[in-house]
């Protein structure tokens, strides 16, 4: 590992958009692939590697292929333990991870189960020691429409009130191109009134003005991508005084975003426009197993691409703390580690 890579692997990270499925590694695909020989999927069928790209349409497509390989509890509980392992060994402190609830009657899982078998994840590496923070954001995947968005939102709601903090919000994720945020508003105020969290992908593809516009008024909590927001890209200047008033801070992912095709380079990246804005903005990494990443690596481009400092790098890691969903005591605990670990990571 060269000097730069080992100074980002030890900087302390928040990680706040990750989604389950999207972050199996290649070794825990491998696990999966000889489980299920018989489905006959490529190992290439599952990543999009280095230097090459993909529509987001295509992006899609990936994720049907690893939800064949992961439909049971069994394989939900190794990619979700094998998944917060690597994100501790990357240096990332705190995580929130997304999953969306899925039900395969074939194997007779139910979406309760899911749920159960990713919490049951997460208190199993707790018993590890690992030395990372783990919540649960319960996804909704906009494809399915009103009824399933509503149920998903009590399932939400039933396990944020036994699972001793560990589900702490409600995500909003999915094909952008499918369905419309309205008909989802419905549930979402409900998670809302319910003391759910809210993180939503607005405004990933361009012409969805319209949609973010109705769902900021919600507000939510966090913005995952917002890659087409601002004025320069097509957005508006009503869209980002919102976003700026409500302080809603921006969960960016870097690599994604070029590989997916909606930006055309990482020095396109809209990081630059926000950052400049002074606005909350939190690096992290969608889908480290399908965008052959992890958050080192991020913090390392962003650095590299906008010509910023390890000092600026140290900033920006812990004002991510400030935007967790977890409680203020949480984030005490958090910015103190921070403290702490600040003579020898920044020497
Ligand atoms: C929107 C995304 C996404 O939920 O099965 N997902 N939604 N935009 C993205 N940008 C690339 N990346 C992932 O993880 C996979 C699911 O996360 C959402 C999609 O709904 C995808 O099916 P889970 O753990």
């Amino acid at each position: 590992m060269d000097n730069q890579a080992e100074f980002y692997q030890k900087l302390p990270k928040v990680e706040l958009h990750a989604h389950l499925n999207g972050s199996v590694s290649s070794e825990t695909i491998q696990k999966l692939l000889s489980r299920k020989p018989h489905l006959n999927i490529k190992h290439s069928m599952t990543a999009i590697g280095k230097g090459q790209r993909r529509t987001l349409d295509e992006c899609f497509e990936v994720f049907k292929v690893i939800h064949k390989l992961v439909d049971t509890e069994e394989d939900i509980l190794m990619v979700a333990t094998d998944v917060i392992r690597e994100f501790a060994a990357d240096g990332v402190k705190y995580l929130e991870l997304r999953s969306t609830p899925r039900e395969e009657k074939e194997t007779r899982l139910t979406k309760a189960n899911y749920v159960e078998t990713v919490i049951k994840a997460i208190q199993q590496c707790k018993e590890e020691d690992l030395d990372i923070d783990v919540r649960f954001l319960i996804a909704i995947d906009r494809r399915n429409g009103t009824d399933v968005a509503m149920e998903t939102v009590k399932l939400a709601e039933q396990y944020m009130l036994s699972s001793e903090g560990l589900v702490v919000g409600l995500d909003l994720s999915g094909d952008p191109t499918v369905g419309h945020g309205k008909d989802l508003l419905p549930a979402l105020q409900r998670a809302k009134n319910c003391g759910l969290k809210l993180s939503l992908h607005l405004s990933e593809v361009p012409s969805q003005l319209e949609e973010t516009d109705l769902l900021l008024h919600l507000p939510p909590d966090r913005i995952g991508h917002g890659t087409f927001l601002h004025p320069e890209v097509g957005g508006s200047q009503s869209l980002v005084d919102k976003v700026v008033k409500n302080n809603i801070p921006l969960e960016l992912c870097l690599t994604s975003n070029v590989k997916g095709q909606t930006v055309a380079s990482y020095a396109d990246h809209h990081f630059k426009y926000w950052y400049q804005l002074g606005h909350p903005t939190v690096i992290c990494t969608d889908d480290k197993g399908v965008f052959c990443t992890d958050l080192s690596h991020e913090y390392q481009v962003a650095a590299s691409t906008f010509g910023l400092s390890h000092e600026d790098m140290w900033r920006i890691s812990n004002q991510a703390i400030d935007c967790i969903f977890a409680t203020e005591a949480v984030k005490q605990q958090l910015k103190q580690k921070w403290n702490d670990l600040h003579p020898q990571v920044l020497t």
